[in-house]
């Protein structure tokens, strides 16, 4: 009987994928929108494996060029300049955090964006929860404080899968059921990728709606003006003084009016605008990582061609950038991360 992803792990051992490639085996499997098929087949084709390849090169390069001038220094033989060496270094470290950076945007397309809706109580978030699910799942009425759980589901926008929480209204001086709802809420809107801000123009604004701010801190965002079908109480506009520089979306999750506009919103979201969604973005936990840490030693190597120390210490740390570039590609790899990899893939494949 076959083990899971034994086949794979076969063609990895003997060399006709890198690891890069037979993790994207995987990911094409599990893909579950369209944008996470693309991009697995972008790197089952070798995409991160030539990016990656060609900046382990540029390494190389650079560490030869250090290797030579720690022997030959006596023979009065003249090497690229510690400047061009610096440059050289920077540019791969800037590439690798553009990679480390579209973690993000490879994870949404991977697994989903995670959007958390908040507001103070009655603003109407589970009714835009059902709203987006177009079934009526969350319980909503008009007491404050219906929702006292978050309650987590998926939808889908055109082509990206969302994880959408609902979240009990967030308020000072709650009851105490409540009050342990409002610490999921933050829990959640931490684990988030964006949260959907939802007010009620039709009820006066009070330090709850101020209190909101503070909670969703730097947290990208959209904000939801809801209930559009009731007069507003209060200008509309004001929501700016709140949230400086956001547009808010106007809209009734009861009569739906409006309600294209949050959809497309989430989906612009999502892709991270066309520019982001074109180049190659990496998709797993593990690359980052290794990514993350050889542009930091990267870092420091520039760091110390810029102070006056020898050769000898630079070369130490593009050595350890190739070796994290390296495992990414799976040039180095220890058995147990191949179980772990491949164990993560079903039987046979
Ligand atoms: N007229 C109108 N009423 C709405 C709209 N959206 C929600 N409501 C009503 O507002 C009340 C509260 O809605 P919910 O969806 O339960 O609000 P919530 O934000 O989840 O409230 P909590 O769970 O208590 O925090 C209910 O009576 C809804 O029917 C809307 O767009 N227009
Ligand atoms: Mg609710």
């Amino acid at each position: 009987m076959a083990e899971p992803g034994e086949f794979t792990r076969r063609a990895f051992v003997n060399g006709r994928l890198d690891l890069t490639q037979a993790e994207a085996v995987a990911d094409v499997i599990d893909s579950a929108s369209d944008k996470a098929l693309n991009s697995a087949i972008s790197q089952l084709k070798g995409g991160l494996s030539r990016r990656l390849n060609g900046l382990h090169d540029t390494l190389l390069n650079v560490q030869a060029q250090l290797e030579a001038s720690i022997d030959f220094t006596e023979d009065g033989l003249t090497f690229q300049s510690r400047e061009d060496t610096q440059k050289q270094i920077q540019e791969v470290e800037t590439d690798l955090r553009k990679l480390v950076h579209s973690f993000r945007q490879g994870r949404i397309y991977r697994e989903g964006m995670r959007v958390t809706l908040v507001g103070k109580p009655n603003v109407g978030k589970s009714s835009l929860l059902n709203a987006l699910l177009q079934e009526d799942r969350a319980i909503v009425t008009a007491y404050a404080g219906t929702t006292r759980d978050t309650l987590e589901e998926r939808a889908r926008i055109k082509d990206i899968h969302i994880i959408i929480t609902d979240s009990a209204g967030l308020r000072d001086n709650p009851e105490i059921i409540e009050e342990e709802g409002i610490e999921r809420t933050r829990a959640a809107l931490e684990k988030s990728d964006l949260a959907v801000v939802v007010f009620d123009p039709s009820e006066p604004l009070d330090d709850n709606d101020k209190l909101l701010m503070d909670e969703v801190g730097e947290k990208p965002r959209l904000v939801v003006l809801n209930k559009s079908d009731l007069p507003a109480a209060w200008p509309t506009d004001q929501i700016k003084t709140f949230m400086a520089g956001e547009q808010p979306i106007t809209l009734s999750a009861k009569t739906l009016e409006g309600f294209d506009s949050l959809t497309n919103a989430l989906h612009q979201k999502a892709i991270g605008g066309e520019r982001v969604g074109e180049s190659l973005v990496i998709t797993r936990e593990r690359h980052r990582d290794h990514l993350q840490q050889a542009a930091n030693a990267l870092h420091n190597a520039s760091e110390t061609l810029l102070s006056d120390y020898s050769e000898e210490l630079i070369a130490v740390d593009v050595t350890l950038a190739m070796e994290h570039l390296g495992a990414v590609l799976g040039k180095t790899f220890e058995e147990d991360l191949l179980d772990k990899i491949f164990g993560q893939f079903c039987i046979g494949k």
